[in-house]
């Protein structure tokens, strides 16, 4: 059996203060187990909610990263800053970072590495477009992703990462896709995981949806047999909200 996980990506939202304050609320309101829990939070803010967390089962993450160790990249952090101040998941890939910032499959395929090299869990965004869901290629677009996003890296360390479906048009639309299309298209990424790195890594690898998922809405996603969890955005700001996602995915 895969732990469920809720991720919230916070995208460019909150300040530090208002990230201790969402950290106190949450901590208040912890009380549900069974489900892995995450805050991807904007790099500012990140040492403030791990100091506010601590103690808590409610993990950190970033939501990008650079490939290199160090150097001279003026404006980029490193995973190993990151696992430093206790952050232990990474968002990768997510579309708007291939879409404002160029982020490609081999960005994303070498920023993977890294983390995985840093201890850090990848969480791996795929997902179409609009465009390309009309034009029936959604499952040729999510197998070269996964399959770029993944190459040359060992099965036991994909077993450990977590994937994040997310069709580009249930971003931030209000129109999440239903959860019967959702389950079928993560069903085509764990075969495409299967057949790479073998049945029992894709049995064991997590993959979430992400796109318009709400308190209202989780518990239909959380039903289907290949969804594992939801990155979610706008409804992880709050965290009454956060909290009621995760009690919807037990
Ligand atoms: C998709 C999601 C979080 P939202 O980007 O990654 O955002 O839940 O606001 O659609």
């Amino acid at each position: 059996m895969r732990t469920p996980i809720i991720a919230g990506n916070w995208k460019m939202f909150k300040t530090m203060a208002e990230a201790r304050a969402f950290a106190q609320e949450a901590k208040a309101g912890n009380n549900t187990s069974g489900v892995q829990k995450v805050i991807c939070a904007p790099f500012t803010a990140l040492a403030a909610l791990k100091e506010e967390l601590a103690g808590t089962d409610i993990a950190i993450g970033a939501q990008n990263m650079h490939f290199e160790e160090q150097g001279a990249y003026t404006g980029e952090i490193s995973a190993s800053m990151l696992k430093e101040i206790g952050v232990d998941y990474v968002i990768l890939g997510h579309s708007e970072r291939r879409q404002y910032f160029n982020e490609t499959d081999e960005t994303v395929n070498k920023k993977v590495v890294a983390a995985l090299a840093a201890g850090l869990v990848p969480i791996v965004c795929v997902g179409e477009s609009l465009e390309q869901r009309e034009a029936g290629e959604t499952a040729d677009v999510v197998r070269a992703q996964t399959e770029g996003a993944f190459a040359g890296v060992d099965a036991a360390q994909v077993a450990d990462t977590v994937i994040a479906y997310e069709p580009i048009w249930a971003i931030g639309t209000g129109k999440s896709s239903t959860a019967e299309d959702a389950n079928e298209t993560i069903a085509i990424i764990r075969s495409v995981i299967g057949e790479r790195f073998g049945q029992a890594t894709a049995e064991k690898v997590r993959i979430q949806y992400g796109g318009s998922v709400k308190p209202e809405n989780i518990a239909s996603y959380m039903a289907q047999p290949d969804i594992d969890g939801a990155l979610v955005g706008g409804a992880s700001l709050v965290a009454d909200s956060y909290l009621q996602l995760v009690a919807g995915a037990t």
